[in-house]
C-alpha cells in the first residue's frame, strides 16, 4: 500500500445509510419516518446551496412585509419556508405542518400520513445579510387524529415530550445536520462535492458544565432580579459572553463546548422570544438527549402544554449544572 496513505477509513457513514441502520431503533417500524428524515436532509441541501450564493442572487434583503410575529421577512426566510414545505408535502409522510412564516397549519392534503412537523425554516434572519451562522430548527409528532382525517389542532398542540424526533441544520463555516429520534444525538456534516451528509459527530454529548454563557445583554435592565445574580456570578468567574444573534449557533457552540443560552422575558417580549413548538421543544429534547437542560426559567420545557401555535416562552438551555444554576437551584 502507498506509503502513508489509509485506505482503512471508509469515506464515512452517509445519513442514509445511518437512517436505515438505525431504523431498527423503532418497532413496527415501516421505513415512513426513515423517509420523512430523508426528505428534511433533501430541502436542506437546496436550501444551503440558495444560502451559500445569497449574496450573488437577488435573494438577499427584506420582502418588506411582516410575518405573523411581526418581524421583517427576509426574502431566504420565504424561500426556505417554501423548499421544506415543497419536500414535505411532495414526500407524503407529513399531513400537517407547523411554520414560523405561516400563520395557520398547513394541510398537506396527504391525510394518511402519520406524522406532523414543527418547523423554523430558516432562525437568525438578521443574520442573513451579514453572512453570519443561521439555521433550520424541525420537531416531528406522530398524529393524535386517526389516518385518513383532515389534521386537528389537536394534532399540533402536543406537549414537547411527545416529540419522536427533533434537529436542526446549520449552515455556518460548514453545513451540519444535527438530530436525535430519542436515541442520542448525532452531527452530519454536508460535503458539497458530494452531496451528501456524513456522521462527523456521532452520539453528541454536552458537558455538564461550561465557562459561555449567551444572552442579549441590551436587555438586562428588564432580567428579573434571579437572573441578574446569575449574570453577575458568570462574570465573577470570569466566563464569556458569547450572543451571535442566531439561536441554532449559539446551541450548537454551548453544546459542543459546555454552555447556556437564555432568552428570558423583556419588557419587548413578555413571554420571551422564543416559540415553543418550533423551537423550544426541538432544541429540548437535543439538549436533554445530549445530558442537557431545557426551561422556561421556572420548569421543564417539555412539560408545557402548548396552548396557540406560536406561543412564546422564555428559554433556558444548554449545560445542566448552568441551568440549574440559573434558576437558582
Ligand atoms: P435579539 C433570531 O431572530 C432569534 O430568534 C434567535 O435566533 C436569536 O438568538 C434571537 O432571536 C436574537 O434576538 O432580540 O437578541 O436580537
Amino acid at each position: 500500500m502507498a506509503e502513508g496513505l489509509d485506505f482503512k477509513n471508509p469515506v464515512g457513514t452517509t445519513l442514509d445509510r445511518f437512517i436505515m441502520e438505525n431504523q431498527s431503533d423503532f418497532p413496527f417500524a415501516t421505513g415512513e419516518l426513515s423517509q420523512l428524515l430523508r426528505d428534511i436532509a433533501f430541502a436542506a441541501k437546496i436550501v444551503n446551496k440558495e444560502i451559500n450564493r445569497a449574496g450573488l442572487s437577488d435573494i438577499v434583503g427584506a420582502m418588506g412585509n411582516k410575518n405573523v410575529q411581526g418581524e421583517d421577512q427576509q426574502r431566504l426566510d420565504v424561500i426556505a419556508d417554501f423548499r421544506f414545505t415543497q419536500a414535505l408535502t411532495q414526500g407524503g409522510e407529513v399531513c400537517a405542518l407547523v411554520s414560523e412564516e405561516v400563520d395557520d397549519i398547513i394541510y398537506t392534503g396527504q391525510n394518511e400520513a402519520k406524522y406532523v412537523v414543527a418547523m423554523d425554516p430558516l432562525d437568525g434572519s438578521s443574520n442573513i445579510d451579514v453572512n453570519v451562522a443561521i439555521g433550520t430548527i424541525f420537531s416531528i409528532y406522530r398524529r393524535k387524529s386517526a389516518l385518513g382525517e383532515k389534521p386537528t389542532m389537536e394534532d399540533v398542540l402536543q406537549k414537547g415530550t411527545e416529540q419522536i424526533a427533533a434537529g436542526y441544520i446549520l449552515y455556518g463555516s460548514s453545513t451540519m445536520l444535527v438530530y436525535t429520534t430519542g436515541f442520542g444525538v448525532n452531527g452530519f456534516t454536508y460535503e458539497p462535492s458530494l452531496g451528501e451528509f456524513f456522521l462527523s459527530h456521532p452520539n453528541m454529548k454536552t458537558p455538564e458544565t461550561g465557562r459561555l454563557y449567551s444572552i442579549n445583554e441590551g436587555n438586562y435592565d428588564d432580567f428579573e432580579d434571579q437572573l441578574k445574580a446569575y449574570i453577575q456570578l458568570c462574570r465573577d468567574r470570569k466566563y464569556s459572553g458569547r450572543y451571535i444573534g442566531s439561536l441554532v449557533a449559539d446551541f450548537h457552540r454551548n453544546m459542543m463546548k459546555g454552555g447556556m443560552y437564555v432568552y428570558p422575558a423583556t419588557k419587548g417580549s413578555p413571554k420571551g422570544k422564543l416559540r415553543l413548538i418550533y423551537e423550544c421543544n426541538a432544541l429540548g429534547f437535543i439538549i436533554e438527549q445530549a445530558g442537557g437542560l431545557a426551561t422556561d426559567g421556572k420548569s421543564r420545557i417539555l412539560e408545557i402544554q402548548p396552548t396557540e401555535l406560536h406561543q412564546r416562552v422564555p428559554y433556558y438551555v444548554g449545560s445542566k449544572k448552568m441551568v440549574e444554576e440559573s434558576m437558582g437551584l
